[in-house]
């Protein structure tokens, strides 16, 4: 058997249908994507020009050679549905093919001819969700895309060095002053790796998706927003400032915002003043209905049911309504009456994105909201994302509160949790490499440009959890951390803090009889994921592997999951009180039978894995999730809440 997977490698590598090849292809396919493909890639150059484009290819071809296609050098909006289509053609082409050497050719070919925004995003999706593409790392978009993550101050600074050939790094400052209250929590919202999290979210789970069923995709739209919310909340309630309100249609935008941002083509993303009053958007949507989409959702969640196309009701007062309500939030292609429940999400996005020129009189291009990259850096985005989270709480509040056999675990009894080390957090700087943020040609030598931000970090940790067992089992162990008082300083009852837990970590473990300690580090945390690969890292592993005939061992990456170093919310100087609320339950609630020794890909929290059925048969968020009218029902061994401080250190 041995000899045979041996064997089988060394074809791999000979053929150039290893991962060291593929990643190389990928990379090469990726590299100054808005130039042409450089003539020492000789077989990527070659495809350019001479390949075929079979089956949806030879759809967007014919599209291509009718003059039909989005020019190049013009900004892409996934919200747009024409530049979606071309993009999603190209993932078809992609998806469709049979070999690895077809995928490439096909984007080889599409990638001189496609806007190059549709070429990116669509790549990126196939090669998420392709298995010809298994154990390729997608190099980190804000290094392929940066005018996307990046302000169009260092833009600038970025093209004055190369015009002058200085090598340069620059500091990125936060958007916007000191004046404005927000600017305290832009370190969230602009974080370059939340928006990575937040693109990849969307991109292994896209509302278009026609593709196989991915499982419960509507409640992850619903659990990951949710939890950014959560998580925007405590970062807020970090910093002196009360947990963000709602968005409101017939009331004014409260915070404007100036995003400081630059599309490579299509000038400067729009600006929004404080307190704008919504507008129609010529073509998209008018207020009212927006009002009536809320309000047709709002009117099933009473019901206890939404209404299929013809006409059968399809209830939601149980454990999988929320999956269907988050569908028809979204809206997803998976929403069971688009046409009567609307894409209450998707338009208000649009929205959003377009208040600075609502009936196209300027020819403004899309604002940030528009892009899953740049929308959390508008404070609208949590605004809105407040607005759709309260009315995902209408329907979890409509359900019957857990009972003391849905809570309860008799074999364990948690006799203590610590932290071990501190939960201290700090700022740090993060250089990001500009090389791909300006333009150049392949006889101008490239100069090293980059920029430093500043980035939430923590010091490591750890916890243990001393658990009695009565018999040996596999258990799940859930863990929380949920901000203890409000903006006022008042304690707040479980019932009022469960929907501001921030989910920290799952897993599975094995419990002896008898006494236990459980040792969790933060950094193994299922929620998260570590650093992205540096382009120029992955460029030159892929290139040594190649010439070296040897093949990369990338296992279990993924580029969906909440920045790592993000794990803890900022806290205060003074220290900052938490509830750490620890749940350890059956392991009957795996839906993997090895998930004790196997975390499939890690990042199932709020990712779920891919390919797979989500992780934990529960509710996401289980066991607080749901309303508690008696508090009591928590007060049991497998239960335990204790109260733990985050400290800010300079
Ligand atoms: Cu992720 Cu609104 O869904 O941005």
């Amino acid at each position: 058997m041995k000899w045979i997977l041996l064997a089988a490698a060394v074809l791999a590598v000979i053929s150039g249908t290893d991962v060291a090849h593929k990643q190389q292809a990928i990379n090469r396919l990726l590299y100054k994507v808005t130039e042409p493909i450089r003539s020492k890639f000789t077989d990527l150059k070659e495809a350019s020009k001479s390949f075929t484009p079979t089956g949806a290819g030879a759809k967007l071809d014919k599209e291509h050679k009718d003059h039909r296609l989005l020019q190049q050098k013009h900004w892409f909006s996934l919200f747009n549905p024409r530049q979606r289509e071309e993009a999603l053609m190209l993932v078809d082409a992609l998806l469709e093919s049979t070999d690895f050497d077809h995928f490439k050719n096909t984007a080889a070919y599409f990638r001189e001819r496609m806007n190059e925004g549709e070429f990116v995003y669509a790549l990126y999706v196939a090669v998420t969700h392709s298995d010809l593409c298994d154990g390729v790392i997608l190099p980190p978009l804000y290094e392929v895309t940066p005018h996307m993550f990046t302000n169009s101050e260092v833009i600038q600074k970025a093209y004055t060095a190369k015009m002058t050939q200085t090598p340069a790094k620059f500091e990125m400052e936060f958007t916007g002053s000191q004046k404005n209250p927000e600017q305290r929590v832009a370190y969230f919202g602009e974080d370059i790796g939340m928006n990575s999290h937040h693109v990849h979210w969307h991109m292994d789970f896209p509302f278009w998706w026609h593709g196989e069923k991915i499982d419960r995709k509507g409640e992850l739209f619903f659990w990951a927003h949710h939890q950014l919310t959560a998580r925007f909340d405590a970062e807020r309630l970090s910093n002196y400032l009360p947990v963000v309100d709602e968005l409101y249609w017939s009331r004014p935008i409260k915070e404007g915002f100036a995003p400081h941002t630059t599309y490579r083509y299509g000038g400067e993303f729009p600006s929004r003043p404080d307190n704008k009053i919504f507008e129609a958007v010529e073509g998209v949507a008018r207020i009212r209905d927006m009002k009536e989409m809320e309000s047709r959702i709002r009117d099933a969640i009473s019901h206890g049911y939404f209404t299929s196309h013809s006409g059968d009701p399809i209830y939601i007062d149980n454990e999988r309504g929320i999956d269907i309500l988050g569908d028809v939030i979204e809206s997803s292609t998976y929403s069971p009456n688009v046409e009567y429940y609307g894409a209450l999400h998707n338009y208000a996005h649009i929205m959003l994105g377009r208040q600075a020129d609502p009936k196209g009189k300027f020819n403004m291009p899309p604002g940030v909201m528009e892009h899953f990259e740049t929308a959390t850096r508008d404070p609208s985005f949590f605004r809105l994302h407040k607005y759709m989270d309260n009315i995902f709480k209408l329907h979890k509040d409509k359900l019957t509160p857990y009972t003391h056999e849905e809570l309860a675990y008799d074999n364990a009894h948690i006799t203590d949790v610590k932290i071990d080390g501190e939960l201290t957090t700090y700022f740090e700087d993060f250089e990001i490499d500009l090389t791909h943020a300006i333009d150049d040609t392949e006889e101008i030598d490239d100069v090293a440009v980059s920029t430093y931000v500043h980035r939430l970090n923590h010091k490591p940790f750890a916890y243990k959890i001393k658990v009695k067992a009565d018999h040996e089992d596999t258990a799940t162990v859930r863990i929380f951390l949920c901000p203890k008082h409000d903006y006022n300083g008042i304690e707040l009852h479980l019932d009022e803090y469960r929907w501001g837990c921030i989910e920290m970590d799952k897993f599975w473990t094995h419990l002896s009889a008898g006494s236990q300690e459980i040792t969790r580090k933060g950094s193994e945390s299922s929620v998260t994921i570590p650093d992205r690969v540096p382009f120029s890292d992955l460029i030159k592993e892929a290139d040594d592997a190649v010439a070296a005939g040897s093949d990369l061992d990338h296992k279990n990456i993924r580029a969906c999951g909440h920045p790592a170093r993000m794990l803890l919310p900022k806290g205060k100087s003074e220290g900052m009180e938490f509830n750490l609320f620890v749940a350890i339950t059956s392991g009957d609630d795996a839906a993997h039978p090895d998930l004790a020794t196997n975390e499939h890909g890690s990042t199932h929290g709020y990712c779920g894995i891919h390919g797979q059925v989500y992780p934990d048969k529960r509710p996401m968020g289980f066991p607080l999730d749901r309303k508690v009218t008696d508090e009591r029902e928590f007060h049991i061994d497998n239960i335990n809440v204790s109260t733990v401080k985050v400290f800010h250190k300079k």
